[in-house]
């Protein structure tokens, strides 16, 4: 431990607070925060441990500055991130980079490691200066267990810290005990000045940079939680470097539990979907259980395949959440309880409300662009002001769900049963098809998972674009290579789950969404039963989809609804051109982005574009299930 950071911290910090950080002895940890309080100057620093004393102390500061303000019902708060600042800034979150190793990155948005360095100090100089600070250690996944990492977050945003604390387990704990003192991640924030509601100032000056070979994260000038709070994506793309060099896998995937109650069983899936995909939707299907809902890491625990969601608590989107498409969250928004709103409008009942919510809202409140907001109002760009923002949030702990799992939290993780990768396209995929095995859903399945632009985002209705995994903000080393450890984590996994792709989207001839939204647990309730081997399928040149009587059976004993073979035989047709143009959309994309990507990607593409071809030539271009053979 440094001499000179010891002196610093002692003037910083009370007596009792720096016992705590001395107590750890973790020279890195403390070196770690001496040179940042140095660089930042933050008035005084607050060490936390992980009492409900230092959690309310951080809560009630939240209140103090301003970041937060009480909402009508006890224990519910309002944050708001400065216009500008409401979602992820992809142009600014950067890989800080060696010289030799920029080349191999490829894509991905990268800085010199010297010359981001040293932005980085330029920024951070003073950044805390009259502004206390805390530091506060947490882990993600639960505490010492095989998934176990510390994470030391120093910030002077107490909306930052409440966020951490009701989204992730408190670590210093697990700071005492860890073997490795030195494995851990280090996130340094700072929202910067701020005005008088809080919220950011120089925005303009926002960066975050992650420095991928040291596992640490400089986060400056910012707020909204996809860009300050270090745990969440600024820790993921850390974890997914750490992984790839320990043999894991770290994936942006819900982990759900599917009851199949007349077995009385419990089959874990695991599911990546890019954004508006109905991630959230499968995550909270009525009737089953939730074990995280953004991020899981993959481990062989002892040839098992086993997955830790890496959260205790959701930072949800709230757009479209209401008492009837999504009664589990909406009922849970309802309670007293600790949660944080963010960028939500507050109407004169100091009540919260969005866009979407199906009640009446008042006409106006404050939201996410000022105090003033009326119906109708426009930006400076004469656009008309929502009454939420479309990625407005809500921060709460899992263990208010009704639908939580019981093994959320087990130190072992969950036995994974299977994987969904989950697209939105309006005329390709069918509704639910199994891989024929690992690779080939790697590679058929999650390479080529696209989503489609819906009206709802800028641009052109209907375009395509290239999810690779879904995770494609989020990769930290090369893709190709990130797609080869993808295909090599099974060796060893004695019972390989089947991945399977989902699809909600498809649209009929008329144009409208082939079934209603819940219709998704019929898809998942099929995968459960082939997990176990319970039902046959019939063969596609892609994959295996369902039989007409199976789902038939489901549907009726779900919904007590009768689902018509004339649905199912358009939802589950194979579509030949649209199958062979989206290969070669993916084929295109990967020769143009992911100068890395392993051969077999090319050869399976390659192949099943063949094979598509020659079964079109012997059953017609549209080809319904049960008339394919090889
Ligand atoms: C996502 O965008 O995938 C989220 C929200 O889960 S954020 O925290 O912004 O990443
Ligand atoms: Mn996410």
């Amino acid at each position: 431990m440094k001499e000179e950071y010891a002196a610093l911290l002692k003037s910083k910090m009370t007596e009792e607070g720096y016992r705590k950080l001395i107590a750890l002895e973790n020279p890195k940890l403390f070196n770690f925060i001496g040179e940042f309080v140095e660089l930042c100057d933050p008035d005084t620093v607050y060490m936390c441990d992980d009492s409900d004393e230092d959690a309310e102390y951080i809560r009630q500061m939240a209140l103090k500055q301003g970041e937060e303000t009480p909402l009508a019902h006890n224990g519910q708060t309002i944050h708001y991130d400065g216009y500008g600042d409401q979602g992820r800034d992809k142009e600014h979150t950067k890989f800080m980079v060696k010289k030799e190793n920029l080349a191999r990155m490829g894509n991905l948005n990268c800085i010199e490691y010297e010359e981001g360095l040293a932005e980085v100090k330029r920024l951070a100089k003073g950044i805390m200066k009259g502004k206390p600070a805390i530091v506060k250690l947490f882990c993600e996944c639960p505490t010492m267990s095989p998934f176990s990492i510390g994470c030391a977050q120093l910030t002077d945003s107490f909306y930052v810290g409440h966020s951490e604390d009701i989204l992730y387990r408190r670590g210093y704990e697990h700071f005492m005990q860890m073997q490795d003192k030195e494995d851990f991640f280090f996130f340094v924030h700072s929202a910067g000045e701020l005005d008088d509601r809080g919220c950011v100032v120089n925005v303009k000056d926002r960066r975050i940079y992650q420095d991928i070979e040291h596992m640490d994260v400089y986060s400056l000038n910012n707020q909204y939680a996809g860009n300050s709070v270090g745990l969440k994506k600024l820790a993921m793309r850390l974890a997914i470097k750490k992984a790839s060099q320990e043999g894991w896998l770290c994936e942006h995937m819900f982990i759900m539990g599917c009851q199949n109650r007349k077995k009385g069983r419990t089959t874990y899936f695991c599911g990546a979907y890019p954004s508006a995909c109905g991630k959230t939707a499968t995550a909270m299907l009525p009737g089953e259980t939730l074990v995280g809902d953004d991020i899981a890491y993959f481990r062989n625990l002892d040839g098992e395949f086993r997955a830790a969601n890496v959260e205790r608590g959701i930072f949800g989107i709230i757009k479209d959440v209401n008492a009837k498409d999504d009664p589990v969250i909406f009922d849970t928004l309802m309670q007293k309880k600790e949660m944080i709103f963010s960028n939500v409008l507050t109407g004169p009942d100091n009540q919260p409300y969005w866009q979407g919510m199906e009640v009446h809202p008042p006409k106006e409140g404050a939201n996410h662009s000022g105090p003033g907001w009326f119906e109708g109002k426009k930006d400076p760009a004469g656009k008309v002001i929502p009454l939420s923002h479309g990625n407005a949030r809500y921060t709460i702990r899992m263990e208010y769900l009704d639908n939580l799992d019981p093994a959320w939290d087990d130190k072992k993780g969950v036995l994974v049963g299977g994987i969904i990768y989950g697209g939105r396209d309006s005329d390709t995929s069918v509704l639910v098809e199994e891989s024929f095995d690992w690779q080939d859903g790697i590679i058929m399945k999650a390479c080529t998972l696209e989503s489609e632009t819906t009206a709802a985002t800028l641009g052109k209705e209907g375009v395509r674009v290239p999810q690779p995994m879904a995770n494609l903000d989020f990769i930290s080393y090369p893709i190709g290579e990130y797609v080869q450890k993808n295909l090599d984590f099974v060796k060893g996994i004695d019972k390989v789950p089947p991945i399977f792709a989902m699809n909600y989207f498809l649209k009929d001839e008329k144009g409208d969404f082939c079934t209603h939204k819940l219709a998704k647990k019929v898809w998942l309730h099929w995968a459960e039963e082939r997990v176990h081997g319970e039902v046959d399928a019939l063969r596609t040149p892609t994959g295996l989809i369902p039989k007409y009587e199976d789902l038939k059976r489901l549907f009726k004993e779900i919904f007590d609804e009768e689902y018509p073979e004339e649905d199912y035989r358009y939802q589950f047709t194979f579509r030949c051109d649209a199958w062979l143009a989206k290969l070669e959309r993916s084929t295109g994309y990967y020769h143009a982005n992911v100068p890395d990507c392993p051969n077999v990607v090319y050869e399976t593409w390659e192949a099943a574009a063949e094979k598509i071809k020659a079964a079109k030539a012997k059953f017609g271009a549209l080809i319904l299930p049960g008339d394919y053979e090889e």
